[in-house]
């Protein structure tokens, strides 16, 4: 049987395209709140032969995700949900500031302590986060958003000291700006798309198991490149 990959915010940008990427050697277990958006993504997935199971979760919750997710087996997890107010720090309601940690940070927790152990116990995985290139550096309205996504690099490159001897193998990928609806609502004339983010997790999943790809940043190679 196909090994299983599990993608948080599968319901629509890089997410989506994560799912479908890796649907051609995985069965995909889709997480995202939105149940219609996931019931399309399964069908499209089935119509080219593969096979997914959507999972309607809020990845904050830490409850359902424990009782969603726990001992399920999965080969591939992608943490990928995220959520981002782009605003300067005085304009950030409390609620904006709370839901990025929860989503962007707090999430890895419950989906990666849901589903590691299995794969310790199996001696085999991958984890891959998604972070951005504002995990590296800063930017006007990014106080929270790259804070989050900063946490996310010393979870990642912690997280891989302490399981790579268990087999496990933990990544970052850290994209510049994808054309999805993510922050504002609307879609972006932005230069990378979610399939070139997706072809990177894809990458990274298939390295030989003796080999971990820890960290890769994804960039447009210039503005308003045609396609
Ligand atoms: O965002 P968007 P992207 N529980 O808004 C899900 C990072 N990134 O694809 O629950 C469960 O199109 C939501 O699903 P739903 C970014 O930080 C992006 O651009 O149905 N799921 C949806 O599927 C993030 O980590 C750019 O609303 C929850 C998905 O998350 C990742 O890429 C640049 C949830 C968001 O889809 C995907 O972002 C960069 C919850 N509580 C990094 N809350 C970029 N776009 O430019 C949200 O460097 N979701």
């Amino acid at each position: 049987s196909l090994p299983t990959a599990l993608v948080t915010g599968a319901s629509r940008g890089i997410g989506r395209a994560i799912a479908l990427r890796l649907a051609n050697s995985h069965e995909i277990l889709a997480v995202a709140r939105s149940t219609t958006e996931l019931d399309t993504l399964a069908s499209e997935i089935d119509a080219r032969g593969g096979r997914c199971r959507p999972i309607a979760l809020d990845v904050t919750d830490g409850d359902a995700v424990a009782r969603t997710l726990g001992g399920q087996a999965v080969d591939v997890l992608v943490n990928n949900a995220g959520v981002g107010a782009l605003k300067p720090f005085l304009e950030l309601a409390p609620e904006e500031w709370r839901r990025m940690v929860d989503v962007n940070l707090n999430a890895l927790y419950h989906v990666t302590r849901a589903v590691l152990p299995g794969m310790v116990e199996r001696g085999r995985g991958d984890v891959v986060n998604i972070g951005s290139i504002a995990g590296r550096s800063a930017f006007v309205g990014g106080s929270c958003y790259a804070a989050t996504k900063w946490a996310v690099m010393a979870f990642t490159e912690s997280l891989m000291l302490e399981v790579r001897d268990a087999g496990v193998r933990v990544s970052v990928v850290m994209p510049g700006s994808v054309a999805t609806h993510f922050g504002s609502g609307q879609a972006k004339d932005w230069n990378l798309l979610p399939e070139d983010v997706a072809e990177s997790v894809a990458h990274i999943v298939a390295a030989p198991p003796e080999v971990l790809i820890h960290r890769l940043e994804v960039r447009a190679l210039s503005p308003k490149r045609p396609r």
